[in-house]
């Protein structure tokens, strides 16, 4: 048998350096077939560490400056109960994009958060009869993901989605200053425009109580809200024909009348009989009429206005 000793001045196998009458027997000895078994498990231990700033998963509020570094993204957040099918829209739209669909104005042009993305892909195909997803933890929680986008021009703009545990809405909507609410209170101050979540499961079941909490939630959005726009979703509408009408018409005028920036899009991960509009183009018109009103708005807040066109300092230009 070959092999060698761990000592470097042990001269076995001529004599063991320790005394061992047979130097195989030594813990110190190292035959090569024990040696080979050694250096092929090594791989499996050494972790492969990544050069890269970010993981992949979803970013926490202090892991923004890996996006904001190179522009300043915009935040949509996502409003709704618990189980209200936000995470699935939010896989939808990946689905969508990934399977060639696109957005209206803007390419896909890369996006931080690619594990996570992925993960609620391959959930949703996994359960192409039963969309079910649970919903993430605690309170605390607040899943932050990344797209890069690019505009026709070619301008790179980031977009975070913030899809905190639908809990933190509805502790929010009744009372703002709830201590569990840090999340939702974050999400309120720092997102561009709102996708509010109106669950049409939930308001078969529990009727007028679930058109309440939406409201509830709906009122305290018009808080501080400003431009900022809304769009409302009626999320699992392929069950929309059976809400009750007086409610669908009731929350429909009310929501109408609390929001001026403001639209409603039907959407649904199922399928229903007919044209197809509330799956493949439906979830992506979300975010096409969002982008769009964001972006108009922002770019109105700039347009500076000259108090003195003669004015030869306020208006030199250096070439
Ligand atoms: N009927 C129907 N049910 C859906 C649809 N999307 C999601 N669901 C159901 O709604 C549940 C909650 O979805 P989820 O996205 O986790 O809700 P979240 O808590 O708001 O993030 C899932 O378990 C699904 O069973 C849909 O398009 N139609
Ligand atoms: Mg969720």
């Amino acid at each position: 048998m070959t092999g060698k000793c761990k000592i470097e001045d042990c001269v076995a196998p001529i004599s063991c350096h320790d005394g061992c009458e047979d130097y195989r027997n030594c813990e110190n000895w190292i035959a090569n077939n024990s040696e080979k078994k050694e250096e092929s498990a090594k791989p499996s231990t050494v972790s492969k560490k990544s050069n890269l700033s970010w993981s992949g998963e979803p970013l926490k509020i202090n892991e923004l400056h890996l996006v904001s570094n190179r522009s300043s993204p915009i935040v949509i957040g996502i409003v709704g109960k618990a189980d209200a099918g936000k995470t699935t829209f939010l896989a939808m739209v990946y689905t969508l994009l990934l399977g060639g669909k696109r957005l209206k104005d803007y390419g896909f042009a890369g996006t931080k958060t690619i594990l996570n993305w992925d993960e609620l892909h391959c959930r949703l195909e996994v359960q192409k009869e039963k969309v079910a997803f649970p919903d993430p933890t605690s309170v605390g929680f607040n899943r932050l993901l990344h797209f890069a986008l690019r505009n026709k021009e070619g301008h790179l703009q980031d977009v975070l989605f913030a899809d905190a545990s639908g809990e933190v809405f509805y502790l929010w909507s009744q009372n703002c200053d709830d201590e569990n609410a840090e999340i939702a209170r974050w999400i309120y101050s720092n997102s561009n425009g709102f996708i509010l979540f109106i669950d049409c499961a939930d308001l078969i079941e529990r009727k007028n109580l679930a058109k309440t909490e939406i409201l509830d939630i709906a009122h305290m959005l018009t808080h501080d809200l400003k431009k900022r726009p809304v769009v409302s979703v009626w999320s699992k509408s392929d069950k929309k024909k059976e809400v009750h009408p007086k409610i669908r018409k009731s929350l429909h005028a009310e929501l109408q009348g609390l929001f001026s920036n403001y639209k409603e899009i039907d959407i649904s991960n199922f399928l229903i009989p007919g044209p197809d509009e509330v799956v493949h183009i439906n979830n992506l018109e979300v975010i096409d009429w969002l982008m769009s009103k964001i972006m108009t708005s922002s770019a109105e807040d700039l347009i500076l206005t000259r108090p003195n066109i003669n004015d030869l300092f306020l208006n030199y230009k250096s070439r």
